[in-house]
This record gives C-alpha cells, sequence and structure tokens, in this order.
C-alpha cells in the first residue's frame, strides 16, 4: 500500500478535484504492474495498472488507494475491469466516500468471489485527499485559514488601510496555495478596502471568488465584479440577542450555513484570506482544518488586530504541522487536531 500511495501522490495537482489514486498488482509475492490517475477527467489508477498485465494470469492481488469505483462519470466503472480468477484479491486504503460508491464495489467483488480488505494505511491514504474527504464526510469544503500580521500581531497600521506585511516569496506561496483551492472568500470590508486580485497570478488555477457580505454595498468597478464572484449575504441570527457583538455574532453564526451552501456547489476546499473579522468567525465557529499564520518582520505598535472579538478560543486543539522561512518571513502552518 505504502507503494500504491507513492504512485497516487505523481498525480499531484492535475487530478483535482477528483482524488489522487495508485494501484499496485502483485503477482506470487512480486510486483507486476503499477499505475496513477494522471490526470482529472482520464483514466483512474487500476486501468493503467490492469491494461499491463495479462489477462489469463490467476490469482493476482490488487492494492489500490481508494475503493475502486463502480458508477459511470467521466470514465466507465472500474469494477468492470476487475475479474475473478485474474484478480482474486483487493486491498484497500479506505472506501471511497462518494455515495455514488461508499462500499458499492466491495458488494460487487465479493459476488464475484474475490475476497477484500479496506482500511490499510487508511490514514496515510486520507491525508493525501484531505479535501475530497472533508467533502463528503464532513459535507463541507476543506477550510484553509490564511493571514499575515505583524511581529506585534496587527494586520494593518490602521481601519481602512491596507499595509504591507509581507514579502514577494511569501506571496508567492500563497499564489500556489490558491492555484490548489476550489474557493477563496474574503470579507465585503477586505475587498472594498484591498480591491484584491484574489488569483493565483499564473500559477495554476483560479479559485472562485466567495464574498461575505451584501454585493449593494460594493462599488461595481471592484475587480471581483470581473469574475462572477459568489456573494453570500449573511442571515441576522441574532434578533432576540442584546449582544452588543450583535453584527459579529450574526457573522459567526453563519459559517456553518455558509459552508454548507458552498459544499452544495460542489466545492472541496476554501481558502479564507482575511479580514479581521471574517478570520475571526471561522476560528470561533473551529470549522477550519489548517491555519497558514505568515509572520513579517513588522512591528507596528498600533493597528488592527487579527482577532476582533474578545472570545476565548483555548479549546481549539491545534498541531504544528510545518514551519517555513521565506527571507524575512516565517509561515507556520497549524492543523487543527480532532
Ligand atoms: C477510482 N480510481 O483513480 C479515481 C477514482 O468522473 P470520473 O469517472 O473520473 O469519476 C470520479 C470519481 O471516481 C471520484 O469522485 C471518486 O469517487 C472516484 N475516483 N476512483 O477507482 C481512481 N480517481
Ligand atoms: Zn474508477
Amino acid at each position: 500500500m505504502d507503494i500504491a500511495i507513492k504512485e497516487a501522490i505523481k498525480g499531484e495537482d492535475s487530478v483535482l478535484p477528483n482524488p489522487r489514486v495508485g494501484a499496485v498488482i502483485v503477482s506470487k509475492g512480486e510486483i507486476i504492474s503499477k499505475g496513477f490517475h494522471q490526470f482529472f477527467g482520464g483514466p483512474h489508477a487500476e486501468v493503467y495498472a490492469l491494461d499491463k498485465i495479462n489477462n489469463k494470469m490467476k490469482d493476482a492481488v490488487l492494492y489500490i488507494t481508494l475503493e475502486p469505483c463502480s458508477h459511470s462519470g467521466k470514465t466507465g466503472p472500474c469494477t468492470d475491469l476487475i475479474t475473478f480468477p485474474m484478480i482474486s484479491k483487493v486491498v484497500m486504503g479506505s472506501l471511497d466516500p462518494n455515495p455514488l460508491v461508499n462500499g458499492n464495489s466491495i458488494k460487487i467483488l465479493n459476488g464475484r468471489g474475490i475476497t477484500t480488505k479496506v482500511g490499510v494505511l487508511e490514514k496515510e491514504v486520507k491525508k493525501i485527499n484531505r479535501h475530497f474527504f472533508t467533502f463528503y464526510e464532513k459535507k463541507r469544503p476543506y477550510v484553509i485559514i490564511k493571514y499575515a500580521t505583524s511581529l506585534d500581531g496587527y494586520i494593518s497600521k490602521s481601519i481602512g488601510k491596507s499595509t504591507v506585511i509581507t514579502g514577494k516569496e511569501s506571496k508567492k506561496s500563497v499564489h500556489k496555495l490558491r492555484a490548489r483551492c476550489d474557493g477563496i472568500l474574503v470579507g465585503r470590508k477586505t475587498v472594498q478596502i484591498d480591491d484584491p486580485d484574489l488569483s493565483s497570478h499564473g500559477l495554476g488555477n483560479n479559485p472562485r471568488i466567495v464574498i461575505l457580505g451584501d454585493k449593494e454595498k460594493l462599488n461595481s468597478n471592484l475587480k471581483v465584479f470581473s469574475k462572477d464572484p459568489i456573494f453570500y449575504s449573511f442571515l441576522d441570527t441574532c434578533k432576540n440577542s442584546d449582544s452588543k457583538n450583535l453584527e459579529k455574532e450574526s457573522l459567526f453564526n453563519n459559517i456553518a450555513p455558509l459552508l454548507s451552501k458552498l459544499y452544495h456547489e460542489g466545492m472541496q476546499s476554501l481558502l479564507v484570506e482575511g479580514g479581521g473579522e471574517t478570520i475571526t468567525s471561522f476560528l470561533m465557529s473551529g470549522l477550519f482544518d489548517e491555519i497558514h499564520a505568515y509572520i513579517g518582520p513588522k512591528i507596528f505598535g498600533s493597528g488592527v488586530p487579527l482577532f476582533t472579538i474578545g472570545t476565548k478560543m483555548d479549546h481549539l486543539n491545534l498541531i504544528v504541522n510545518s514551519f517555513t522561512e521565506f527571507k524575512n518571513d516565517v509561515r507556520i502552518v497549524y492543523k487543527l487536531d480532532q
């Protein structure tokens, strides 16, 4: 399975939003064939691996990182190609969480006399397809929060002004990250203040822009309007509340319905880029998977803090995933330990 995972990884980002899948065929203890899903819409991993073996052979074992598909999508069902006695056993990393498949193939294969085993190196297999699994299992996109602060924790020098904090190397890493995400979300105020481009700057796919807030409150000359953004006007969920932070609480209560809407739009991954209120709302909701915190070598002394609501967030169990230097900036990637 370890070798099948290495195969799967070769599919890189060309397969998105499909999962990366790798296959290995073993006969009499020896690897006789390998394959991986190479590009979106193209043949699945099993097709490449099975294509290279003699169909008169017997008792081979197919190792595949994901349950073979049993439906017709852009390609036909892979289960049709897995026949007995050529293949007598299929070992899978994980079931396919896609409801069109999800366990169906096990029944089909078992019905043909093929033995199946599920859950080998499952954690690792899910890790290489975390967008795909989160989307189907949690019915929401995989959420990555990205922000940049000064060394003393500010996101800008003053309200309504955008301030340069990180250098071009950091920015390039953000553009690469954007290219790997289906959607990018910012609050209305960020659009108004920064007039951002929100693209991958030629480094890959451009994510679909999602704006939290009312379209009517924005000037239609802003760059995002030429990019068919999705607007999400948040619902007033605090009508009966006497809280002083009415608008902010309303924002926080809207994260779950917003993510549900994006799930129904088929968005597997979402990059949340700001500003402070939007990021705080996501952090408070706990509905996120990674934080990419960039810190630049600036000390403002005063300014706009990242966290806008005085609520404690010590319920979040964050674990360092990586630490990278970009010239004079650093990026810490944290993951939420579920
Ligand atoms: C496999 N092997 O290599 C992949 C699978 O539109 P299609 O035909 O490409 O189908 C996409 C779905 O097939 C995808 O959502 C996932 O459920 C499954 N992907 N299955 O057996 C593969 N890439
Ligand atoms: Zn398939």
